[in-house]
Order: structure tokens, then C-alpha cells, then sequence
């Protein structure tokens, strides 16, 4: 979600950063300060869930197929196979990211090297295949971003992204400037997706910020009690445009966040659930089915540990879930920050509450235990915090 986040932060350059680098990787013989690339993720790569026609993932992007398909005369490209390892030129510089956003940091994202990541969007795809003269596409892949662990954020998930280029005469005869034409036609292309997939569903349209479109929005859906962010989109800044060779053209792009899709379209309450390979989750899907609603099997009661520490100028809350993550795997279920002060001498104190949950079994109080251990130890080690 981060992406639109329109405060930048200078890029925490400092050695404990470099820190996060090396924490996933110091027990590895290939201990890269500029790789911060963790094994769990490492695994991740190639599992493409998006290409099995099973899994809901794959289920969703064939139907998402199918309405592109039977609204438009002219067909979508379509790319699911393009490598998520990419450079930093075609994940930010070419969609506008300033050199000081955010997202650009080790922090937030995940480096092989300074100029090489594994894509955190499928819009680093579009320049290059609108410089190639592609009008109206679709990308759909997997994508890799440090972020905070909850139900419905994963460091990796799958984004599909589209593309639709308008030439002049497409807006003239409308009555409006081609970026209204543009907006107005990607709303109601993204609203009739949602009919398409989900019939009657309560939505609304929030005003965003994205550096490569203007205007930009998002979509959200209520979803368990709660409104959950569902994808970016927007009216195709000109300068990418220009660069690509469409002067004269306008264009939108969006970007749909496929997991948080599925679990409206098929009432799945956890993206862990999508890396299961339980059979009495893989079991409930099959080929075209979109009508079908996941049954949990039975729910298994959560446990939750507390930890307080004082925290140092470097200390980052992505940084605490890939130590968490690295040590309980899909067992953590929710880091909630639960308390934060700062007393008289200026130090800051965070208590997190760790939930651990596992989807398949009952966790024993002695697991729990030793993983909240290990936990303590290595946040101790590895973020150079002081345990209180
Ligand atoms: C983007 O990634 C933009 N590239 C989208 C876009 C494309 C905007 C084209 C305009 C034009 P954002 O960071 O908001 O935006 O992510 C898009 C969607 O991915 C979110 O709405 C959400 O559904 C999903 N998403 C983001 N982070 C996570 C995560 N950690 N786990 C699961 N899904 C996520
Ligand atoms: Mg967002």
C-alpha cells in the first residue's frame, strides 16, 4: 500500500539498515550486505501460484481474464511469465518514483544488488512494454516487499496489472479533456470487474497518490467488518507516455492486488492461507469454480506474547517482522505495536504483541514458548535493542 504514500523519508543509510540487509542472511555463507533477501523468500521465487489453474490465485486471474475478454473487442495482451527479478531503473526510476521515496529503501524493499530487486509492482513492467507498442495490456505476477505482518499483508503476493492507451479520437467526439475520458472509463471498467466477480458488493473510491498517475485512486471493499484496499489506479502520467513513444495519447493504468481479491471472492480470513499446501485447503478449489466459499477447518485458538524494548534510532518495524518472520515462519500471525513512550532521557520504548497462529494444527505452549525465545534473542542481536 505504500506506494502511494506521499511522505518521503530519506533512506535510513545507516549500518544497522545494512543491518537489516544481513539479519535474514548472517547464517548463510552468502552474507551480502547489499542482498537483504531472506531464504523464506528465496523460496518463494518461481512458485508463480498465479499460473495454476487450481489454485485461487490462478482461479481468479482466468475469470479477471474472461471479463477483459468478453467486454473488449480487441483483446488485452496478456503476460504472466515476465521475471520478477528486475532492475531499479524499471521498477522506479521509469514510473517516476523519485529518487528519495520511500519505497526505494532497503527497508521496504527487497535488493540482490544496488541496482537489482525483486519487482514491488507489476508497474515496473509498463514502460518498457509500452515502448514496445503493447495499447492495451495485462501483468500478472508475483511481487516482493518487506512490510508488516497482519492478515491481509505477505511479503510476497501477486498484482495484476493493466494497461489501456487512447488515442485523441477516442475522446474527441466525448465532449471531454482525454485525462476525464480516461478516468471515467477506468472506473467503470473497474467497477464492472467487480460485478463481474463478485455481483452486489459494498465498494467506494478513495482519492490517492501514485508518482506515475494523476489523478490516482483506490478501491476498497468491505470485507470482515472492515474496509480492505483492494488496488491502485490512474489516469497514466504524460511524461511515461512521452518516453514510450505516445506523445499524443492518454492512458490509465491500474494495479490489482489479486490475494485481497481472492479472499473476498472466496471468504479466505488469512493470505497465509494461499502458501498452504494442506490438502483440506488446496482441496476446496478447482478450475473455473468462482462461486465456491472456503470453509476453514476448524479454527485453532491464537496465543499472544508480549515484548517491550527500548528501540535505537535505526529500529524499524520491517525490520522486527523479517526477524519475526525469519524465526516463526507462517506460525506469526499478527505484530501489533501496543504501546510506544518516551520517557525523561529521550528513549523510546514500543511493546509489540505477537499473535501466533498456525492455520492447520494446535500449537503446544512449548513451541510457543521456544519460538518467543528465539524471538526475544535474535530481535536482540540482530536490531541492537535493549530488552526491558
Ligand atoms: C501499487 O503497487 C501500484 N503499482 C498500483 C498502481 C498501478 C497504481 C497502476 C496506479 C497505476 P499499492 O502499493 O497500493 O500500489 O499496491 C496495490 C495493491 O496491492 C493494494 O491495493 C493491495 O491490494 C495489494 N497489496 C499491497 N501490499 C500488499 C501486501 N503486503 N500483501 C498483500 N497485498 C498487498
Ligand atoms: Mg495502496
Amino acid at each position: 500500500d505504500k506506494l502511494r504514500s506521499q511522505k518521503w523519508r530519506a533512506p535510513v543509510a545507516s549500518v544497522l539498515e545494512r543491518g537489516g540487509v544481513k539479519i535474514a542472511r548472517d547464517d548463510v555463507v552468502r552474507d551480502e550486505p547489499t542482498n537483504n533477501i531472506p531464504d523464506t523468500i528465496f523460496t518463494k521465487l518461481g512458485q508463480q501460484l498465479h499460473r495454476r489453474n487450481q489454485h485461487p490465485i490462478g482461479i481468479l486471474k482466468n475469470a479477471i481474464y474472461d471479463y477483459f475478454d468478453s467486454n473488449y473487442e480487441n483483446k488485452f495482451d496478456k503476460f504472466d511469465d515476465l521475471c520478477p527479478i528486475v532492475t531499479v531503473k524499471q521498477n522506479f526510476d521509469d514510473v517516476l518514483v523519485p529518487a528519495d521515496h520511500v519505497s526505494r529503501s532497503y527497508n521496504d524493499t527487497y535488493y540482490i544488488d544496488p541496482q537489482t530487486v525483486l519487482r514491488c509492482h507489476t508497474s515496473a513492467h509498463q514502460a518498457e512494454l509500452l515502448s514496445m507498442g503493447h495499447k492495451k495490456f495485462l501483468v500478472t505476477g508475483d511481487v516482493y516487499r518487506r512490510d508488516s505482518i497482519d492478515a491481509t499483508h505477505y511479503p510476497v503476493f501477486h498484482q495484476m496489472e493493466g494497461v489501456r492507451v487512447f488515442s485523441p479520437n477516442d475522446w474527441e467526439l466525448s465532449g471531454q479533456d482525454g485525462t476525464a475520458y480516461a478516468a471515467e472509463d477506468l472506473k467503470k471498467c473497474l467497477e464492472g470487474l467487480a460485478r463481474h466477480l463478485f455481483g452486489a458488493v459494498e465498494m467506494r473510491w478513495i482519492d490517492t497518490y501514485f508518482p506515475f498517475t494523476d489523478p490516482s485512486f483506490e478501491l476498497e471493499i468491505y470485507f470482515q467488518e472492515k474496509w480492505l484496499e483492494v488496488l491502485g489506479c490512474g489516469v497514466t502520467e504524460q511524461e511515461i507516455l512521452k518516453r514510450s513513444g505516445n506523445s499524443n495519447n492518454v492512458a490509465w493504468a491500474f494495479g490489482l492486488g489479486l490475494e485481497r481479491l481472492a479472499m473476498v471472492l472466496f471468504d479466505i480470513p488469512d493470505i497465509r492461507l494461499f502458501w498452504s499446501t494442506d490438502e483440506r485447503f488446496t482441496s476446496q478449489f478447482s478450475e473455473g469454480q468462482l462461486g465456491v466459499k472456503f470453509k476453514p477447518f476448524s479454527k485453532f485458538p491464537p496465543c499472544y506474547k508480549d515484548m517491550s524494548f527500548w528501540i535505537n534510532e535505526s529500529f524499524t518495524e520491517n525490520n522486527l517482522c523479517e526477524v519475526i518472520r525469519g524465526i516463526a515462519g507462517d506460525l506469526v500471525e499478527e505484530v501489533c505495536l501496543i504501546d510506544d513512550f518516551t520517557n525523561k532521557k529521550g528513549m523510546t520504548s514500543h511493546c509489540y504483541r505477537i499473535a501466533y497462529r498456525s492455520m492447520e494444527r494446535s500449537l503446544t505452549d512449548e513451541e510457543i514458548n521456544e519460538l518467543q525465545w528465539n524471538v526475544r534473542e535474535q530481535v536482540e542481536s540482530k536490531l541492537k535493542v535493549v530488552l526491558r
